[in-house]
């Protein structure tokens, strides 16, 4: 390919999306209004388990302007395929059979029963208050250590058990390993349950297209292509005549991973009644119908020598499923299986995953989903470690690290890293901090007896991204597939258009991709249209999750730009009468070796092309190149996090008071947007860390059921983060590029209890689990003191 300087690659071109999203000129979902559209809205259970015994809707149905009301025995036979889990981790798997509607039995509060359409959603919802469902209520399960019992309630009766399924990694024997170990830390880490927060929830608005017979449907979706393929299945469409429209997305954050009752239930009512429809997700009622995060049981053990080193490592998971299997649902916490081992080089490992019904909500993909369980159940691991051989933390992870390398390694989870290089990301961060005088404070504030105490907490963090390469996807039952795809093409004026299978929902990949094809094809980001989110115009894609879509959408555009110059060079050589071989392309002109004024731009190129007069004997017309790029491998960012908490012991309020990070995701494509996402994630991460947790009560109600309960931090809760970067390019494409919209989420967990613990570690305190509130540290304290 011909390469040439890059001019904007790297540099902080300001976000071409940011002008409309803040002057209000963004398009989201629930702005789409659509001629003779109706409206609906789902009656939710407002029990945890219970048979559906009768359903009365003839009082909603003499409502002025209610048009319908149908329940899941009205509509369950329509469709094609109940909604799909696409990642059956085990082949006997337990996949309960999962419609929009329950017919039957509620399996967890908020489980669709009926829905109603209506003119509009005020009287849509109303109307649900006037549908009489009798329930006969059946006991109830939230606690998956409960849910394995004999003799628990069973969430779904035909299977006889809760077990959705056990997999155990295939991976060595590692009791040779503790045998050999001086140290052996044995711990139990509780990754609560978290309820994602988009600011714009789940939308979606289905149109009939009476000409052709198919579909339109607008979704704020993360996975437009994703969402054509399953729905078309589901509601029995062929897929040529399904179209899914993303048009702005007001964040994901892997919840809009996913295919939804409502999206299904949008297509079969619009099928239904050759009307538009549209439903509009209240904030309360995605906490009880959208994928929650988390929620699984680490049983673990480390074992090492007596200075600290790693000899081996067991991972026992308990994952709750929720009630149903959602797209990704069992596949999650296996996602941390591959990187459990973290930064850290050893061989024996062991890992082991079950997979539980309760009465909830579906877990599912949250960001980061199954990676920053496994972060921070090592990283929690090796500060223990630290502390039972009496080192320094910083200095624990040193001697563990990989030594540097830049070509692919093997892992104990038989993965292979690409490239690390922990040492010159820790001694930046290090040097960043100022280590040294905090630690000196520290020692300060411990000796005056100072009722604020400090806490540093380390997190050397690694994750794997990119997910794509469709053998290593298939290999794991996941399907494959894994590929992304662009087209870039040239317009007779000189302009250019790159086509994306990406869907950005925050991420800013209009910019980033303008600039990848700015510096390739030799012309300004703001002669590039990125065309994105629409099934009909952007038609091969595998959407935006995972931190996927640098390391290979970005790389996509980057090569079918690259194919574009190539053709270009071929008809500026003709162009100029000169050898292929003697045109030199710099700044977007093609010249001749030697003879720098002959030249021509791309532009006059791109309009040649067009014209198709003068090309080379037998050349297609158009400057056009499409290109999808299945990666060999996935990319693997790392970083080292350093957390600094002020812990008053008198009010039991955690204070984070700095946070550094020195993160590698290659080189950075954009650093406005990798600083943005880096923030972004940080602060999700001790949300988690600090504040956030989904509860339930016994009966299966979800106490933290709206924002007056659950805890969503804003900014006065969170620091000025300090970040800095170092660059280990990956081998597994030619940008280099590692994801890095994960990786804050990822780092932040571990160091945050790291730094609390950290604080408190001179009452013996060894441990607090998450989200470390006033209550916990206080009594964290209370019980620490009783023991001494
Ligand atoms: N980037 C870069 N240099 C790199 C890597 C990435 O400049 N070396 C830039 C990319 O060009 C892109 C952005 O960073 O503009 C993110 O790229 P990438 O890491 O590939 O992640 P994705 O675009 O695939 O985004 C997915 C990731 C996930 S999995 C979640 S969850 C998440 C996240 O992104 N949800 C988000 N960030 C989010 N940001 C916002 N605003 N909203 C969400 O819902």
């Amino acid at each position: 390919m011909t390469e040439q300087a890059q001019k904007y690659v790297g540099g902080g071109v300001p976000r071409k999306e940011d002008p409309a999203l803040v002057t209000g000129r963004a398009t989201w979902t629930d702005n789409i209004k659509l001629p003779g559209m109706l409206h609906f809205a789902v009656l939710r259970s407002p029990i945890a388990h219970g048979k559906i015994k009768s359903i009365d809707a003839s009082a909603a149905l003499e409502m002025e302007g209610v048009h319908a009301v149908f329940t899941g025995e009205d509509l369950n036979g329509e469709m094609a395929a109940p909604l799909p889990c696409a990642w059956p981790v085990t082949p006997d798997m337990k996949h309960p059979a999962h419609y929009p509607l329950a017919a039957d039995e509620v399996k967890h509060l908020g489980d669709g029963v009926a829905v109603v359409v209506a003119d509009d959603r005020y009287i849509a919802k109303d109307a649900l208050e006037f549908i009489d469902v009798d329930y006969e209520e059946l006991p109830v399960v939230t606690n998956i250590e409960e849910a394995l019992k004999d003799g628990s309630p069973l969430v779904h009766e035909e299977f006889g058990t809760n077990e959705c399924y056990t997999w155990p990694m295939p991976v060595g024997d590692v009791d040779a390993a503790f045998e050999k170990a001086d140290v052996v830390v044995k711990t139990r880490y509780i990754q609560q349950r978290l309820l994602p927060n988009p600011i714009e929830p789940r939308a979606v608005v289905v149109a009939p297209d009476p000409v052709n017979g198919g579909f339109t449907v607008y979704s704020s979706s993360q996975v437009p292509h994703i969402l054509k393929s399953a729905l078309s299945g589901i509601c029995g469409v062929p897929e040529q005549k399904m179209r899914v429209i993303a048009p702005d997305v007001g964040g994901g954050f892997g919840q809009k991973l996913n295919v939804y009752a409502e999206e299904a239930l949008g297509v079969i009512l619009a099928r239904k009644l050759g009307v538009p429809v549209k439903w509009v997700e209240e904030r309360s009622e995605s906490y009880l119908s959208s994928i929650h995060g988390r929620d699984q049981i680490q049983d673990l053990e480390l074992a090492a020598t007596s200075e600290g080193k790693i000899l081996g490592l067991k991972v026992k998971l308990t994952a709750d499923m929720g009630a149903y299997l959602q797209v990704f649902t069992p596949g999650i916490p296996l996602f941390g299986a591959f990187v459990f081992p973290g930064v850290y080089d050893f061989e024996a490992y062991t890992f082991e995953c079950t997979g539980v019904f309760t009465n909830k909500t579906p877990t599912d993909a949250y960001r980061g989903a199954g990676r920053p369980e496994a972060a921070y159940g090592i990283e929690r691991l090796i500060d223990e470690l630290a502390r039972e051989v009496g080192k320094d933390p910083a200095e624990v992870r040193r001697i563990n690290f990989y030594e540097p390398f830049d070509e692919p390694t093997t892992t104990p989870a038989g993965i292979q890293y690409d490239s690390f290089n922990l040492q010159a990301a820790m001694d930046r961060l290090l040097e960043l901090s100022d280590y040294e005088s905090l630690r000196e404070e520290q020692r300060r504030r411990r000796e005056s007896g100072d009722p604020v105490q400090l806490g540093l907490g380390f997190s050397t963090y690694t994750e794997v991204s990119g997910l794509a390469p469709s053998q290593v996807l298939a290999s794991l039952n996941a399907g494959g597939a894994g590929w992304e795809a662009a087209t870039v093409r040239m317009l007779p004026s000189g302009k250019a258009e790159v086509v994306t299978g990406t869907s950005p929902h925050g991420q800013g990949h209009v910019t980033s991709w303008s600039q990848l094809a700015a510096d390739a094809l030799g012309i300004s980001p703001d002669d590039v249209e990125v065309i994105h989110g629409d099934t009909a115009t952007a038609p091969l894609g595998r959407d935006t999750y995972g931190s996927r879509s640098a390391p290979v959408g970005g790389v996509a555009v980057h090569l079918a730009a690259g194919k574009v110059v190539e053709k270009a060079k071929k008809i500026a050589a003709h162009m100029l009468e000169a050898a292929e071989g003697d045109i030199e392309f710099e700044g977007g002109r093609f010249s001749v070796a030697g003879s720098p004024d002959q030249g021509v731009t791309i532009q006059e190129v791109a309009g040649e092309a067009f014209l198709g007069v003068n090309l080379p004997e037998g050349m297609e017309p158009n400057l056009t190149a499409d290109s999808s790029f299945d990666p060999p491998n996935f990319t693997f960012p790392f970083g080292a996090h350093l957390c600094v908490v002020e812990v008053d012991t008198e009010t039991c309020r955690v204070k984070v008071r700095d946070y550094y990070a020195v993160d590698d995701c290659g080189p950075v494509i954009n650093p406005i947007i990798a600083d943005g996402q880096i923030h972004g994630g940080i602060a999700q991460g001790l949300a988690q860390a600090l504040y956030e947790e989904a509860i339930y009560d016994e009966d299966g109600n979800l106490v933290t059921g709206s924002m007056m309960d659950y805890l969503v931090p804003g900014a006065p809760e969170l620091p000025n983060y300090t970040l800095d970067r170092t660059v280990t390019p990956s081998p597994s494409n030619p940008l280099g590029v590692k994801g890095i919209g994960e990786a804050g989420t990822i780092g932040s967990p571990p160091a945050a209890i790291n730094a609390i613990v950290d604080a408190l570690s001179e009452y013996g305190i060894r441990h607090i689990d998450m989200p470390a509130s006033p209550m916990r540290v206080f009594q964290a304290i209370q019980e620490a003191k009783g023991r001494s």
